[in-house]
């Protein structure tokens, strides 16, 4: 007798908002391939083509078992030819030549360099390579003009450049959540962003800033920042009005930025007690974002990303169902009304699509 294992084949539903993507995964190797390739492009300014990398990687990164060969791949949804030629090599070689030497060229490591600083996008960090810059000395040597913002960002570099911990991120939430209270009794913070995805670092602390009664969240961010200015926490900030109207059109690409009231800073974090000589402080970048009461599920399931995950919701809600989904509100265009929610929960239901908690949607 021969006996033969077979491994249960692989199901994948084609959105990603439609699986359960744990932050750790099976196949590690794999999708940092793709994910290089993805951000390659991004930096190349091929959007769509990013777009089919990340959605390749996303797909991998759902899968409960390690992928055995590329036979497997066929029964898989969004994995193109380039994308499988890739997970060829890796599979058999351990690692692919392209995606090496894009990790070795000196334009996607300026990219990345340049793109990793605080107000700095693809299109700009494009323009300083093309001038011929290099590095943050060069910004400097050459003369670069940089934004209030990008100015900070070069700054705090090496600082921001360090992850913030879960911890740390939860201690800012409760120092926030103090001063919040303080100001405006019954005031809530919930620490949204890939900390609410159960990660155990981030680049930045995402706070959602609320209140249960509709309205009375309004006027709180003002003293909420002049406090934190007066404590000499504030290194910078630069704050925006609510735009948010709900007479405008309904849109599910006013884009990464919502049109809620904010204040984008970084901030210095107090640092538990070191030996002498040692700074007692690091820069960290911490967002915070006003939203009413009403609104606070949307923004939640907007806010907690990942944002391949928010991006797949955004398509399914447009493609499937008609509807247009924002982190203010999902409206039905072929109802011409906005459908509330009082949960998470309550959305997904309104999509038709199983719920799927914040730790499963690393998508
Ligand atoms: N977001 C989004 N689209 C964007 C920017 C943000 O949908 N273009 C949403 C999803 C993100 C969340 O906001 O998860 C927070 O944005 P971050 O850039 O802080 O992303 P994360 O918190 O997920 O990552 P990190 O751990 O690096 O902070
Ligand atoms: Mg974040």
């Amino acid at each position: 007798h021969v006996t033969v294992t077979v491994e249960p084949s692989l199901q994948v539903a084609p959105y990603a908002c439609q699986r359960r993507t744990p932050l750790d995964h099976p196949n590690p190797a794999l999708v940092m391939a793709l994910e290089t390739l993805a951000e390659a492009a991004l930096f190349a300014g091929e959007e769509a083509r990013g777009l089919a990398f990340t959605r390749a990687a996303s797909v991998l990164r759902c899968l409960p078992r390690a992928l055995q060969g590329t036979h497997e791949l066929s029964g898989l949804p969004c994995i193109g030819g380039h994308s499988h030629r890739v997970l060829q090599e890796v599979l058999e070689d351990g690692v692919c030549a392209e995606v090496e030497a894009v990790k070795q060229s000196e334009r996607y490591q300026t990219m990345k360099l340049f793109t990793q600083i605080f107000g700095v996008g693809v299109r700009t960090a494009d323009c300083w390579y093309r001038e011929g810059l290099r590095s943050l000395g060069d910004l400097q040597s050459h003369g670069t003009r940089l934004t209030r913002q990008q100015q900070a960002g070069v700054e705090c570099f090496e600082d921001l450049a360090v992850p913030v911990g879960r911890a740390e991120a939860e201690g800012l939430a409760c120092l926030v959540l103090d001063a919040a209270a303080r100001l405006l009794p019954s005031a809530s913070v919930t620490l949204a962003g890939g900390f609410r995805r159960g990660k155990p670092h981030g680049h930045d602390v995402d706070l959602l800033l609320s209140h249960p009664e509709e309205g009375r969240e309004v006027g709180l961010l003002g003293p909420l920042v002049a406090w934190l200015e007066e404590q000499g926490l504030l290194l910078y900030q630069h704050s925006q009005h609510s735009s948010y109207t709900t007479t405008a059109e309904p849109s599910s690409s006013c884009g990464p930025l919502d049109r809620f009231e904010r204040c984008f800073t970084i901030l210095r974090l107090v640092l538990p007690a070191t030996g002498t000589g040692v700074r007692a402080w690091r820069a960290v970048r911490l967002d915070l974002v006003v939203v009413p009461h009403s609104q606070l599920p949307f923004a939640l399931l907007g806010w907690t990303g990942s944002r391949h995950f928010e991006r797949e919701l955004r398509r399914f809600a447009r493609h499937e169902r008609e509807m247009v989904l924002n982190s203010h509100g999902l409206y039905n265009m072929r109802q011409g009304t906005f459908l509330p929610a009082s949960s998470e929960e309550e959305i997904f239901q309104h999509l038709g699509l199983d719920y799927i908690p914040p730790t499963l949607r690393n998508a």
